[in-house]
């Protein structure tokens, strides 16, 4: 019985080689394991045997079925594989835009104005030794105010309007919202760094407040913080003057006078002269030529002590750029909502890939 059980694991290893459809393993695999199956067959026979021939027939006969099965599971999976790469190797999808699909359809990706200029003001930062960081669009109201000398009964709190949320406060008890500034990144860059160091953070923020041509409700600003020794305004002054001629690479008229933020001090606001324009009077900078840009100052020391900081031995300055509007200042932008329009006709303007 046991060369009869080999004999019959040999032709069905010789039949399933020949197989190319899963139903015919299938089909074979019950004409040698099912009920009425060969080996089923030569086993009915065991009830002849001596009972040591079937000590030994018995796990043999296990073996051989286990070893049908593997056979079976094998060719099943090696066949849907042939059947996958043979789909794959008609259908091929080019997803490298590469110039086959360039020549067909001239309507290609670009990159967005603001993903433009963003770059570029990373890049010069960089340069000039700053770090790039990232934070979170949903903020506790701690980093969005407290820590940055804007106490609950504030009325700063006001100049900026803001998307509360209604769920559960935070561990600590805060209550979250949409970050209105980036300034939020200040606190938790100084938390987790020791002076000196210098850091820029781009990114997404949210206010509910009514659109015109220089106002969104969802905006793009770039922080910047700079801490250490004796660091002084005409420092600030430098960084900023610096980064407006790399971006505009030409001369720009700016205006620098005093400004009111609870985290800095002395604050200021930077404005350009408007470059829809040129100074004359447009509905972006409301008539009266200027655009405001850059609010900046030297970081208030209440401020620094909320990052860990001591404002004896350390001092710096902030600013935050509002990108979309420096946006529209290099390109001539006329309307801040042409940037969140998805509208093609305005985007392709633009640098191609
Ligand atoms: C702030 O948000 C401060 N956090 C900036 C700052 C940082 C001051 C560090 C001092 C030190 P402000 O609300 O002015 O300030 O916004 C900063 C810039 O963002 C503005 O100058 C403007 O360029 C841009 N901005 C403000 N509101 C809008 C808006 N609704 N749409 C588009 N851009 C806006």
């Amino acid at each position: 019985m046991i060369d009869k059980l080999n004999e019959a694991y040999e032709k069905f290893q010789a039949e399933i080689e020949t197989l190319s459809a899963q139903a015919d393993v299938l089909s074979l695999k019950s004409s040698y394991l099912g009920k009425k199956g060969a080996v089923s067959e030569i086993l009915k026979s065991l009830k002849d045997a001596t009972p040591e021939e079937r000590k030994e027939i018995g796990p043999k006969a296990n073996e051989i079925k286990q070893e049908i099965e593997k056979l079976v599971a094998k060719k099943l999976s090696d066949i849907e594989l042939a059947q996958i790469n043979e789909k794959l190797s008609k259908n091929k999808i080019d997803i490298t835009f590469t110039d086959a699909v360039k020549a067909k359809n001239n309507n290609h990706g670009g990159f967005h104005p603001r993903t433009l200029v963003q770059q570029e003001v990373e890049d010069i930062f960089l340069s000039m030794g700053f770090e790039v960081l990232d934070g979170p669009h949903i903020e506790t109201e701690f980093y969005n105010f407290e820590a940055l000398n804007i106490p609950g009964d504030h009325p700063a709190r006001d100049m900026q309007d803001t998307f509360w949320f209604k769920d559960e406060k935070s561990p600590e008890g805060n209550k979250h919202l949409l970050r209105t500034h980036t300034s939020t990144i200040q606190v938790r860059g100084m938390q987790s760094r020791k002076p000196p160091f210098r850091f820029i953070a781009p990114g997404t923020v949210f206010r509910c407040e009514r659109t015109d041509a220089s106002h969104e409700m969802v905006f793009q600003q770039l922080e910047g913080m700079m801490v250490g020794k004796d660091i002084s305004v005409s420092n600030l002054i430098y960084f900023m003057k610096e980064i407006l001629t790399e971006i505009f690479k030409k001369d720009v008229e700016v205006r620098l006078r005093p400004g009111y933020f609870p985290f800095v001090e002395p604050g200021f606001e930077l404005d350009i002269k408007c470059q829809v324009c040129s100074g004359k009077g447009c509905s972006v900078c409301k008539q009266v030529g200027w655009v405001e840009l850059l609010p900046c100052g030297m970081v208030h020391p209440n401020v620094l002590r909320a990052g860990g900081i001591d404002p004896e031995e350390y001092n710096g300055f902030a600013f935050g750029l509002g990108l979309d509007r420096l946006v529209m200042m290099k390109y001539g932008i006329d309307d801040i909502r042409h940037l969140q329009s998805g509208d093609l006709r305005f985007n392709s303007q633009f640098k191609e890939y």
